[in-house]
């Protein structure tokens, strides 16, 4: 697609001065893509120079996290936090512990949180940060004693109304709670300035839940406006096995589906009556441990070494697919093989699982895309709604919280199904649409504010 001409010269530049940053070119690709038409319709964005301001982080700040192992021995690890876009609000996004993390990695982040954040309807600026460390095998007084040697430096750049940051890829209920102890240590302040807290200090019911309920309930919208029809009956494949994939399939299975795969990074179950969820929230969130015990825990289903490829996850055949692990897991291959299978609808739980082309074959090929930004922003809604309860000092019921969830994820299809009909490529395309409807309010607020 040939690109309007601003649009053009920008990009071209962000990937010169982006070069080594693969991940973070990708996302800024993918977004000026589906902004083009919308950005060709408004002059002013060129005249007040706003596609290359809203690119550019606001701060970028990189640290050094020593901890010392139970053996004694000295660690070093990078830490990172991007506090992208405050244009209409604080900063707010999650940290990932992952070897992977890189400058690539967070910048993409947040450049997708801030979008996220605006389509959730609440007042949210965009953020993300993390670290390379390794939380496998590690043990409990290493994991505390890392957060508090990451915190000891985060803590200066973060607030309740400046920064919030909270979990995302190895960063869970466990590791909040000790940012939260090291924070109040060093401050004195008790203040919301972490959500995804335990329910004893400020945590909100359904926090936990809400990334995989929010994606079926994205989802649940998307099937019965687009494709008139439901969860009922449908097989389910869902990739990881973490926060969200767990609930996404808990909310797929109550709202009648089956799911019969889940993943981790060694490896695949397959369990076509099913997969039993109590037996993989033992292992995974009790236990730690890797699915591999599945079928000998279950007494059913099998398991397959490996995740991707020809073999891989996407192989299996299902009407719905949640990517819920990690960035680039469905390449065009994998596209191809789910489209050949009969999928009907991919909705991403993870941040960027699908290739460029991956998404161009889905669409092209009347599958229902639901693009992260949208099918995901539920966990960082309730993280919103954390917030708001942390303020005014009380404590929502899961029933109220669970409710406002629903809505704000209907909202988040219904505003982007909007800017579908008119800017994407056909109905299916519900990443071009989610795109305009989270860049329209930040631009909006960008401009208001002068420079
Ligand atoms: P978790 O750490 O709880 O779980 C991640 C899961 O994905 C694990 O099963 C992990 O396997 C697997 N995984 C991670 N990296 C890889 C990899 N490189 N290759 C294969 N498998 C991998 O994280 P979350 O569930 O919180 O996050 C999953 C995705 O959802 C991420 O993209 C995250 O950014 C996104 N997200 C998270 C939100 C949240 O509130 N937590 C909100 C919105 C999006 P293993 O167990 O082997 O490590
Ligand atoms: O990617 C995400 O939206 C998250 N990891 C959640 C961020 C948050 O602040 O709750």
């Amino acid at each position: 697609m040939e690109l309007h001409k601003y649009t053009k010269e920008v990009l071209e530049k962000f990937l010169v001065a982006n070069k080594g940053l693969p991940e973070y070119q990708e996302a800024a690709t993918n977004i000026l893509t589906s902004l083009d038409k919308y950005i060709a319709e408004h002059p002013e964005f060129e005249e007040k120079s706003l596609l290359e301001r809203f690119l550019m982080p606001e701060r970028f700040i990189q640290f050094k996290v020593l901890w010392t192992d139970d053996s004694g021995k000295i660690q070093v690890n990078n830490g990172y936090r991007v506090q992208y876009n405050s244009a209409i609000g604080p900063y707010k996004g999650g940290l990932r512990f992952h070897p992977s993390v890189n400058e690539s990695i967070i910048k993409f982040l947040g450049l997708e949180q801030t979008l996220k954040n605006s389509l959730t309807t609440l007042n949210m600026g965009g953020g993300k940060g993390g670290s390379d460390f390794d939380p496998k095998g590690k043990s409990d007084n290493e994991i505390m004693r890392f957060c508090q040697s990451f915190m000891t430096e985060l803590y200066k750049y973060i607030g309740p109304n400046k920064d919030v940051p909270a979990g995302d890829i190895g960063v869970g209920g466990r590791e909040i709670g000790y940012f939260f102890g090291q924070y109040k240590r060093i401050t004195g302040d008790f203040s919301g300035v972490l959500t995804g807290k335990g329910l004893s200090f400020g945590g909100s019911l359904a926090r936990k839940e809400a990334t995989g309920y929010g994606l079926c309930y994205y989802a649940s919208e998307a099937l019965s406006t687009i494709l008139h029809t439901d969860f009922k009956g449908k097989k389910v494949v869902i990739s990881g096995s973490g926060n969200v994939a767990i609930y996404a399939a808990e909310k797929a299975t109550a709202l009648g589906a089956t799911v019969i795969a889940l993943s981790d990074s060694n490896g695949y179950i397959v369990d076509n009556n099913g997969i039993d969820l109590e037996v993989v929230k033992q292992i995974k969130e009790v236990e730690r441990g890797r699915l591999s015990s599945y079928v000998e825990r279950a007494g059913k289903g099998s398991y397959h070494a490996g995740t991707y490829g020809k073999e891989g996850i996407w192989s299996i055949p299902c009407g719905i697919a949640l990517p819920c692990a990690t960035q680039n897991e469905i390449g065009l291959d994998d596209a191809k093989a789910l489209v050949a299978h009969g999928v009907k609808a991919v909705f991403e739980g993870a941040n960027m699982p699908s290739s460029s082309e991956a998404i161009e074959y889905f669409i092209d090929h009347e599958v229902v895309f639901g693009p992260a930004k949208a099918a995901n922003a539920g966990g960082v809604a309730v993280s919103g709604l954390e917030m708001a309860q942390n303020s005014e000092r009380l404590s929502w019921s899961f029933e109220e919280v669970d409710e406002k969830l629903h809505a704000i994820m209907k909202e988040i299809f219904a505003n982007g199904y909007k800017h579908t009909l008119k800017y994407g490529k056909n109905v299916y395309d519900l990443k071009t649409g989610s795109d305009i409807a989270g860049f329209e309010k930040v631009a909006e607020a960008m401009l208001a504010q002068g420079i």
